[in-house]
């Protein structure tokens, strides 16, 4: 089954959780018993990515490292030095409200090729920063979407579904202080049918839980796996366990 097809799937019975983890060899201290216990937790998938200059090597080892576990791998590249051959797949993302189009098309153009060759699934992604978006709100050049324009946010995610992007990802910015308002994950989803992910500065089962209820359809954390490990467990048991 392809991953896109697992996600589509799963999401029509239960709410999913995907862990966020950065290929920075800084990072790289206890992380297989990192990788076995998000396994252990439930977490439905893992995403690799960083926004910053990745190291390959490190990104290679890491992408085996998790499919030891058969967890899927999904990147999630901050530029062209974010893809791994050894992934099951790739966001394909854009990141729709940049004011560079480098980073809506250009950087996508570049790695185009390279993808194909590589063979690994690909999958359209929508990606929209929102106040206050943080590093990847700033080396993303992103006009942010400030956190009372849930209708700007809905257009621009409606806008990805007619263009046949097969997910949108709503983010706040890795280490927000907050998460994206509820009110505005419940505006986008009245307006589309693709798969919604949210992520950035969920830190807490409730907030979890409060996205969950607004809409969202995947879960993704990522600093708490660096901050406090045990945390992630409850936020895991809380999205599993979520009815919709
Ligand atoms: C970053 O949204 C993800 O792209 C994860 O954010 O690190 O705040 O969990 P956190």
């Amino acid at each position: 089954m392809s991953v896109k097809d697992f996600i589509c799937k799963t999401i029509r019975k239960r709410a999913m959780h995907v862990t966020l983890l950065d290929p920075d060899p800084k990072k790289m201290e206890g992380i297989d018993e990192k990788i076995k216990q998000l396994k252990q937790f439930g977490t439905d998938a893992v995403l690799v990515g960083g926004s910053t200059d990745v190291n390959q090597v490190f990104l290679d080892k890491l992408v085996l490292k998790i499919k030891n576990t058969s967890l899927p791998v999904i990147l999630f590249p901050g530029g062209l030095s974010g893809i791994s051959k050894y992934a099951d797949a790739i966001f394909f993302m854009s990141l729709l409200n940049s004011k560079d189009p480098y980073w809506i098309t250009g950087a996508q153009a570049q790695a185009s090729v390279l993808v194909k060759k590589l063979g690994i699934e690909i999958i359209p992604m929508a990606y929209l920063i929102v106040e206050p978006g943080m590093r990847v709100g700033e080396v993303g050049k992103a006009d942010l979407i400030k956190r009372d324009e849930g209708i700007k946010a809905a257009q621009y995610a409606l806008a990805a579904q007619h263009l046949g992007m097969s997910l949108v990802y709503l983010e706040a910015g890795s280490g927000a202080p907050e998460p994206v308002p509820t009110e505005m994950v419940k505006a986008i989803k009245k307006n589309i049918d693709i798969p919604l992910i949210v992520g950035g500065g969920i830190r807490k089962p409730a907030q979890a839980k409060a996205l969950l209820e607004a809409g969202a359809d995947i879960i993704d954390t990522g600093t708490i796996t660096e901050e406090n490990f045990t945390a992630i467990k409850n936020i895991i048991e809380t999205v599993k366990n979520y009815k919709k």
